[in-house]
């Protein structure tokens, strides 16, 4: 079927998809670095990650240096049509000096600034907080020893100024997003104790002064993770409230819930009380195992709520998976592009007859129309949006998955 078939269909329903290509070209996506390499970083001494994060797998072509990491960004923005944003995080600092958690500066991610730059990237941050000796108790803003909650408190405030200064450079405000591994294996007797030293460890990161336009902070919550079942000390309770009264954005990853629990349904809610949101848009299975994001119903649904709330312009959209069992270039591509879709789809509903259907407590027609709607030509929709952006789709785009991946296959 052509686009312009495809676009009569839809206009028989009231939608212009001219409009639905316009508006998502305007969203950017923040790919993770972290998907290319495993979660490793460019630090000299790395352990694992600890935290409960795990990436599991071997397959080969792990970036192993800055540069290969940029190169397989490169290929895999080429792949995805738009232009997005790289979340970076602390650990991928890319520089000859040595500096530990608490020395880093903006100096030390310079070339990652100025490739953006070439690329038309826009940069977001994450201060890193697991894989460091400092951080093997899995406390650290909550830890008992006031020297380690100071390590990670500068560790923070750097962070904030190196995601401040990227702000500036690029012209567009980083989000530095904040996430802890902090938690107890077992029942702790004192969750409040370990909760106000989080409060006031973050507190103290947070002080010093920002501009909004260069650099936002966000707070991230989790359910729990390998090593600490029994309790989180970022939950999502802490987090929300904390966010409200300090005017932080909100992170919420699909995988920090209860897996019965539908993330997509918390935006509006969220959206009541918080001025701005960030996502991490994750698949878990069983538990917070961060596979690559299918176009499945947890991500459609993300995407409507987005559209419908009217939250587009108060969200930033970042992806947080990662799978070392497959091309990791394939992962960012497959994933970023099944986000793009899944907006695409949420624009291109027929919302009037929907709202219309739903306000009339009409829920047979808003049944009937939503379920109708799963036959429509997205297809030569989203192929038309790719084609402008010159990216390829279908058997052109795996034959180009599949080239790129024989190019770093041999890395050892
Ligand atoms: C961990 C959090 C966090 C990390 C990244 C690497 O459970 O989801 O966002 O995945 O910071
Ligand atoms: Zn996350």
């Amino acid at each position: 079927m052509t686009y312009e078939t495809a676009r009569a269909a839809f206009a028989e329903w009231g939608v212009d998809t001219e409009t639905a290509l316009d508006r998502l070209s305007h969203i950017p996506i923040s790919m993770h670095c972290w998907q290319g390499d495993d979660v490793v970083g460019f630090e000299t001494k790395t352990g694992s990650s600890g935290g409960g994060i795990q990436a599991t797998g071997n397959h080969p072509g792990r970036a192993r240096t800055p540069d290969e990491l940029r190169a397989d960004l490169e290929f895999a923005y080429g792949m995805i049509p738009g232009k997005h944003r790289l979340n970076l995080h602390a650990m991928y600092l890319d520089t000859e000096a040595t500096p530990d958690r608490d020395e880093i500066e903006f100096t030390h991610f310079e070339p990652w600034v100025q490739w953006a730059a070439e690329q038309g990237l826009g940069l977001d941050f994450n201060p890193t907080f697991f894989a460091h000796a400092k951080a093997d108790d899995n406390l650290t803003l909550s830890h008992p020893d006031a020297g380690i909650r100071d390590f990670w408190i500068e560790h923070g405030k750097r962070c904030r100024e190196i995601a401040g200064q990227m702000g500036a450079a690029l012209g567009s405000p980083c989000v530095n997003n904040i996430w802890v591994p902090d938690g107890y294996k077992d029942t702790p007797v004192d969750r409040m104790a370990a909760r106000a030293r989080l409060e006031a460890s973050l507190d103290a990161m947070l002080a010093p002064p920002q501009d909004n336009a260069r650099m936002r902070d966000a707070v991230e919550s989790k359910l729990f993770g390998i090593g600490v079942e029994a309790c989180t000390v970022g939950s999502h309770e802490f987090y929300m409230g904390y966010a409200i009264r300090k005017g932080t954005l909100l992170c919420l990853d699909m995988g920090h819930f209860h897996p019965t629990e539908n993330i997509a349904d918390k935006l509006s809610s969220v959206g009541l009380s918080v001025d701005e949101i960030l996502l991490h848009v994750s698949r878990p299975m069983r538990w917070d195992s961060d596979h690559v994001i299918l176009l499945d119903d947890s991500i459609l649904q993300m995407a409507q709520e987005l559209v419908s709330t009217g939250l587009l312009d108060r969200t930033h959209i970042g992806l947080d998976f990662f799978d070392a069992t497959i091309s990791r270039t394939a992962a960012w591509v497959i994933g970023t592009r099944n986000m793009q879709k899944a907006l695409l789809r949420a624009f291109l509903l027929p919302w009037d007859q929907l709202r219309r259907s739903e306000d009339g407590l009409d829920y047979t027609t808003r049944l009937m129309v939503t379920e109708e709607y799963k036959d429509m030509p997205f297809g030569p929709v989203w192929d038309e949006f790719s084609a402008r952006h010159d990216v390829p789709t279908g058997r052109t785009l795996i034959t180009e998955l599949d080239r790129y991946q024989g190019t770093v296959s041999g890395r050892g």
